[in-house]
């Protein structure tokens, strides 16, 4: 360093907030690169170095710019990338240091990776299958994206940033909750920190296939969707198990086509899917497997391929005791085991998007699923800015997971307060939802006036099933008068999305006082009785399978955990109430 390009001693590390501030804008669209189909071509999960920042010096020294460790010209800096311990990407740093259990606020993950020779007519996109939340994005210095919101996919453009060989990725990760996001700063589940899900590079042809789509239209006829990432007009190829289809993209690069063909039908009972290769006549292609079914309202029922069916569901969260929630593959397929075990058809992933994997095993496992953006109790809604991250949210899930015949709901809410401004944002959520994806329902656990024993919130006319949340027998008294709640919701088919009581312990002589197994046992009992004497009901929804976590919980049963789980936290111990579901599900079932 020479003359007027040394560096000085800076002030505004000090001074200066807006530097804690300006990269968080202008978050990436959930339009940008979706990796489905595609396999990674440089993973990046395993060991990066990490530290906690609580008081954001990083960003506001500058930290990832990485220019005074090389010159050490500037004084001793207050960071050491190098030496840093380091954690596993993917992971909750909650779960993976004792120390870190309850933080909330800001972190670093730093690594190098080597991005090889760089090709020509490529595209580099840095994918992120979900993180805890804001994400400031860095490259070699760089600042080269951020994303506002946990939970769901995006991708960072890294064309014509990335270098050949060595490169260095600096990862700023937010988990605070905030008042103006989506979920608020107040809910009933773990607040998990981290970039708790898989990182990759992916190198795709600049000239590629953005979106594809398969479905069933009204009248039970495949249909196919294609978007290039250009507007151009290409030669492409869908095939499907044995059939192959040349199609031809317009102008603007997309194609909808009717498929002439009959496909086996997707169900809970048959979950067939089919291979699918998309293929571009510049050699891009995508792989995927899919099934084909219909998932459609008439009158008070909700019809699968044309015939009634009855959703015998379960809620879950993401939440283990070892991974947080970084489930692993066999966490979920025991998921879906115990589910199964119960007599269930079907899973609410409650209340938030979980992993993708999960969709993706539901497919091939035969298991509905209600998917949810956290639109959780109270939000900032008359704040624009709120509705567009829930808008981002919805937009992200369902163009990941539109291809998943598993998905049969989208679910826009969960008990939020019925005033005119959240009115205004439902009805804009649920617009948006069904502009995106007609081919499904949406729901949202509406308010019960649970003293007057009926249903007067007015988000009933905006969704398509009425779903209802109700703990009668456990907060409140009075299990018998269920059905007048559900005979208040004329003309549309009823969900009970939640309902049940917590366990912690067995009273060992048959005694129920609350709290215990017998008493949960009980409250299962009598709601399935009352609930069998409600016409418009189409499924049920136990909350929840498993014990989680929950820092607001803390009398001497709780200590932390919400205990309204069938099975215990470590999923070893099945409480009473499980069999009870399980007789009740088996003898729906027929
Ligand atoms: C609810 C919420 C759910 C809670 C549950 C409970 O109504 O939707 O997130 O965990 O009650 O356990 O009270």
């Amino acid at each position: 360093m020479k003359g007027s390009n040394k560096p000085r001693f800076d002030y505004g590390y000090l001074h200066d907030h807006s530097r804690v501030t300006r990269f968080r804008s202008d978050p990436v669209s959930p339009v940008v690169f979706l990796t489905n189909g595609r396999t990674a071509d440089i993973p990046l999960d395993g060991p990066w170095h990490f530290a906690v920042d609580p008081y954001n010096s990083g960003l506001r020294g500058e930290w990832y710019r990485d220019q005074d460790e090389a010159t050490g010209e500037v004084g001793p800096p207050d960071y050491d990338f190098d030496h840093w311990p380091e954690i596993t990407v993917p992971s909750c740093w909650n779960s993976e240091k004792q120390e870190l259990a309850y933080y909330e606020g800001a972190a670093w993950y730093v690594r190098d990776f080597d991005g090889g020779a760089l090709r020509d007519g490529h595209d580099y996109y840095l994918g992120f299958e979900g993180t805890s939340g804001e994400t400031v994005v860095f490259l070699n210095g760089e600042h080269v994206g951020y994303h506002d919101s946990g939970g769901v996919p995006f991708s960072i453009d890294l064309t014509g940033r990335i270098r050949e060989g060595r490169n260095r990725l600096a990862i700023w990760v937010d988990n605070t909750r905030r008042a103006d996001s989506v979920p608020g700063d107040f809910f009933d589940w773990y607040n998990y920190g981290g970039l708790f899900r898989s990182v990759a590079l992916y190198i795709v042809p600049s000239l590629r296939i953005a979106e594809y789509r398969l479905y069933l239209d009204a009248e039970m006829h495949p249909v196919a969707e294609v978007r290039l990432s250009r507007a151009q007009v290409m030669e492409i190829t869908v095939a499907i198990g044995e059939e192959s289809f040349p199609l031809q993209t317009d102008g603007s690069g997309r194609v909808t086509a009717d498929l002439d063909f009959e496909p086996r039908l997707w169900s809970p009972d048959d979950p067939h899917l089919y291979e699918v290769e998309v293929t571009v006549s510049n050699g891009d292609k995508v792989r995927d497997s899919v099934g084909f079914r219909r998932v459609e309202v008439r009158g008070t029922e909700v019809y699968l391929n044309g015939t009634p069916i009855f959703v015998r569901g379960v809620a879950v969260h993401e939440d283990h005791p070892l991974h947080g929630r970084s489930l692993t593959t066999e966490d979920r397929r025991t998921i879906i085991r115990d589910s199964k075990e119960m007599g269930a058809n079907a899973l609410r992933l409650a209340h938030y998007p979980h992993h993708p994997e999960m969709a993706r095993l539901a497919d091939e496992q035969g298991v509905l699923l209600w998917e949810e953006i956290p639109v959780y109790w109270h939000l900032n809604f008359g704040s624009r800015e709120t509705l567009d991250r829930a808008m981002r949210q919805l937009e992200a899930l369902i163009r990941r997971d539109f291809n998943r015949a598993s998905v049969m709901m989208w679910s826009i809410g969960n008990e939020n307060p019925d005033t005119d401004g959240r009115l205004g944002f439902m009805a804009a959520l649920a617009d948006h939802g069904r502009q995106l994806d007609p081919s499904r329902l949406i729901t949202a656990a509406c308010l019960v006036d649970v003293a007057h024993f009926r249903v007067t919130d007015r988000l009933v006319d905006t969704v398509d099933v009425v779903s209802l949340n109700q703990y009668y027998g456990w907060y409140y008294p009075g299990i018998e008068r269920v059905p007048e709640i559900l005979s208040s919701v004329s003309e549309k088919p009823v969900m009970i999305s939640e309902f049940g009581a917590a366990a912690g312990y067995r009273s060992g002589n048959g005694s129920q006082p609350k709290w215990s197994e017998e008493y949960q046992a009980k409250v299962y009992d009598e709601q399935f009785s009352v609930l069998a004497h409600c016409p418009n009901l189409v499924g049920t929804f136990p909350w929840l399978l498993y014990d989680f976590a929950s820092p607001r919980r803390l009398n001497a049963h709780q200590n932390g955990i919400n205990r309204k789980g069938l099975i215990s936290r470590e999923r070893h111990h099945r409480k009473l109430a499980f069999e009870v579901v399980r007789d009740r599900y088996r003898a729906l079932r027929g």
